[in-house]
């Protein structure tokens, strides 16, 4: 059966992002932003960009800028980050889940082709576990092949024991600023090349299952009096949070009355 892998916001549900990834391996969601949105995050992302390096090796990309700690550097993905659609599919797909990697990805002119990867490789699991992170790329750059739109090889995460090979054909996340794609942590994905003369802006908000550990550690690099402000789902998501019973407990309760209140010494 083929399952459609593009939707207009409007008319996206979560029945149908989750059937694109669980059939195709991703899913693109377009408008999911106004422009007005596009235009005010761009913004505040290209003055915090003023401030970033560059990356250190292959991975990030040696021409590539890489916003981490994004929740202490802007407000823009406080509501995103909570999105319906994407709460939606994470219930579905994780059920329990805290954000893992928030990353802004600004790929510069001449940037190589990241090398293809699974995000769930960080964590030794088996090839054929059930998806334990999702992720969702945002564009807020019309992302094409020549500016390095996100490349990803359809239904490889179904792949167990077996690794891309040069046969195998990539979709590119060719999407308009505004646009999300949706992706399993099991498919074999990466940034494109840019050999355009003009910079690519994308964000992602990766998901990982609460009982593992995120890749960033947002409890420290959100200061608590930023975190105090936050929707409470945002808090939660961003680390004050058990998995049930009681991972992740302070003190023996629940971490969210940590947030403003020290643990007693005494
Ligand atoms: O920038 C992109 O298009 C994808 C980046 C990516 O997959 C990563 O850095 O893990």
């Amino acid at each position: 059966m083929t399952v459609a892998t593009r939707f207009d916001a409007k008319d996206a549900a979560v029945d149908g992002v989750v059937a694109a990834m669980k059939a195709e391996g991703y899913c693109i969601v377009e408008g999911m932003l106004s422009k007005k949105a596009v235009k005010a995050t761009k913004a505040d992302l290209l003055d915090i960009l003023g401030l970033t390096p560059t990356g250190r090796n292959d991975f990030e990309g040696y021409k590539t800028q890489r916003i981490y700690a994004l929740f202490a550097k802007t407000r823009m993905f406080d509501q995103p980050a909570i999105d319906p659609l994407l709460l939606g599919v994470l219930d579905q797909i994780l059920g329990y889940y805290q954000l893992s990697a928030p990353v802004g990805i600004f790929i510069g002119p001449g940037e190589a082709a990241q090398g293809l990867h699974k995000d769930q490789s960080v964590y030794p699991l088996p090839d054929d576990f059930a998806p334990v992170v999702v992720n969702t790329m945002w564009a807020f750059d019309d992302f094409a092949q020549a500016n390095g739109a996100t490349r990803l090889i359809p239904n490889s995460h179904k792949w167990t024991e077996r690794t891309p090979t040069a046969k195998d054909k990539f979709i590119y996340a060719e999407m308009p600023a505004g646009s999300v794609m949706f992706y399993p942590g099991n498919a074999w994905h990466g940034g494109g090349a840019n050999t355009t003369g003009k910079a690519r802006l994308g964000v992602i908000l990766e998901y990982v299952s609460a009982w593992l550990r995120p890749q960033e550690n947002h409890v420290l690099a959100v200061p608590r009096d930023v975190t105090e402000t936050l929707p409470e789902r945002l808090q939660e998501l961003l680390g004050y949070n058990i998995f049930p019973p009681f991972v992740g407990y302070v003190d023996g309760r629940h971490p969210r009355r940590y947030i403003s209140e020290p643990v007693r010494r005494t």
